[in-house]
């Protein structure tokens, strides 16, 4: 039974909960893994969780005949948003419904279409780095998630928060972030506690008007536009787009749900991906000059990368499926077994949440050889991926409840590194020593760095020189 999975003994009432670090939670739950082995239990005031995390048991778990995602946690306390694809049910007809019209806008073919609005976020970043003075240092996480953030709002509905123009965060992403670390608070406490917050509580209400009031009005003014209105975003093919299956089309007010899911999923995620891909390329010198001799040899003087450069930057690309092994920056995801089960020779009651902890899993050295700890993008390489024992590896979660957005991410983050590679000499000023912040996802804390400009001119797409110049007015 799960009273006999081996974990930390916990104080009647409070559980484990002084046992999982607050402060660096997932370096805690990795701790207890190296302590108790690949399937441990903790006792929390919702009840036993289970931490998997050898490529064995994770195979189980992501069994989609047996098992499904578990929304719960912080997720479920995200009150009145509707639910968004990462927040509902499997079993939810709309999940089905916004899944089904929204693979296709995700596929990598339909990433041609964000790639020009990718590049012009890229294009931002990099000329706020070329206008930096010797000396002066960049705040790599922050502009990272200036760029992230800035990038799904523009690809996904045209709206510009016009992070690079600002200080201090757009009024969106504060009440984002509160709403969100209020929907995590909330997790941890006993109901009694949440229901007092009322102070809180309130605050939670109007972040959430606010931020259902900026979507609506992007998705009143599109209908407005008629048949001008552009229809190649996420947000035009949700408006436009039917479930294949059912012919259905998604409610407004799913609409909004998704719009903003994609915002919070969508960018501190891809944020500490490209900040810890950084990380590491400063650590390993020889592996920065083999990606910069990569994008130097495919993308030479030229700006504004095509699709097929970006699907060519295979080593780039390496580089990033590395630092998602080492830190995913979406740690665990969590699953329960739809009917009493077995796992790793234990009972375990149908409904049992069961969480993958990844960076467990991808530090195993069964998998990964004994330099498993070792930044290598060598590890990512076509043919050490082949020979992998199935789900040994998954930055993106799994199955039918696994990332949309993967191709999205990839896509930009190879864009934005390459980007970077080919105009920067990147100087890691300060002997960054990684440390790492949980706040809604894993990002390295306090991390900056100096750039120094390669000094190199480069080519533009031709503009097609303007009608009025070429053609005189009769
Ligand atoms: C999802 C996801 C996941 C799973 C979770 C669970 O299972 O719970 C994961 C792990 C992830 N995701 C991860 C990641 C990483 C990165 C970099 C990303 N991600 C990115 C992105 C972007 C975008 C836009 C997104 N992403 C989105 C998303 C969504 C919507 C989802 C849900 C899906 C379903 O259907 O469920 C996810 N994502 Fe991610």
């Amino acid at each position: 039974a799960l009273d006999d999975v081996p974990g930390p003994r916990g104080l009647p009432v409070l559980g484990n909960v002084f046992d999982v670090d607050t402060q660096d939670p997932i370096g805690g739950l990795v701790q207890l893994a190296e302590q108790y082995g690949p399937v441990y239990r903790l006792s929390l005031p919702q009840g036993s969780r289970l931490i998997v995390s050898s490529a064995e048991l994770v195979a189980e778990v992501c069994d989609d005949e047996r098992w499904d995602k578990h929304v719960g946690g912080g997720l479920s306390n995200i009150g009145g948003s509707g639910a968004g694809l990462f927040t509902a049910e499997t079993g939810d007809p709309l999940w089905a419904r916004a899944h089904n019209i929204l693979m296709s806008p995700f596929s990598l073919p339909s990433m041609r279409d964000y790639l020009p609005k990718m590049i012009d976020l890229a294009e931002q970043l990099a000329t706020k780095w070329e206008r930096v003075n010797p000396g002066e240092e960049v705040d790599v996480p922050a502009d990272m998630t200036r760029l992230t953030l800035d990038t799904i709002a523009l690809c996904g509905f045209g709206y510009r928060f016009n992070s690079f123009y600002r200080e201090t965060p757009h009024p969106f992403v504060d009440a984002m972030v509160r709403t969100l670390l209020e929907a995590q608070t909330r997790a941890r406490q006993p109901k009694i506690a949440a229901r007092l917050r009322i102070r809180a509580q309130r605050q939670a209400e109007e972040d959430l008007a606010f931020m259902n009031g900026l979507v609506d009005g992007l998705i009143a003014e599109r209908r407005a536009q008629g048949d001008t209105a552009d229809t190649s975003d996420l947000l035009g093919r949700m408006l436009t787009g039917v479930d294949s299956r059912t012919g259905e089309r998604l409610p407004d007010d799913n609409i909004r749900a998704q719009c903003i899911t994609f915002l919070i999923a969508g960018h501190e995620t891809t944020s500490g991906l490209l900040s810890f891909a950084i990380n590491y390329l400063l650590k390993e010198p020889a592996a920065t000059e083999r990606a910069k001799a990569e994008v130097d040899e495919v993308l030479g003087d030229r700006a504004e990368p095509t699709f097929e450069q970006i699907q060519r930057m295979t080593y780039v690309r390496q580089v990033l499926d590395e630092s998602l092994r080492l830190w995913p920056t979406a740690p665990a995801f969590t699953r329960h077994p739809l009917a009493d089960t077995v796992l790793g020779g234990y009972r375990v009651p149908a409904g049992t949440p069961v969480s993958v902890l990844i960076p467990a899993l991808h530090r195993d050295p069964a998998a990964w050889g004994p330099d498993a700890d070792r930044f290598d993008p060598d590890h990512m390489a076509a043919e050490r991926i082949a020979a992998l024992p199935p789900h040994a590896y998954k930055p993106f979660g799994t199955g039918q409840r696994a990332c949309i957005g993967r191709q999205f991410a990839l896509q930009e983050a190879v864009l934005v590194l390459a980007t970077l590679l080919q105009r920067f000499e990147l100087i890691d000023s300060r002997d960054y020593q990684l440390r790492t912040k949980m706040t809604l996802t894993v990002k390295p804390e306090d991390f900056h760095i100096q750039v120094r400009p390669r000094g190199r001119t480069l080519r533009r797409a031709e503009v097609p020189a303007p009608a009025a110049a070429s053609a005189p007015a009769p």
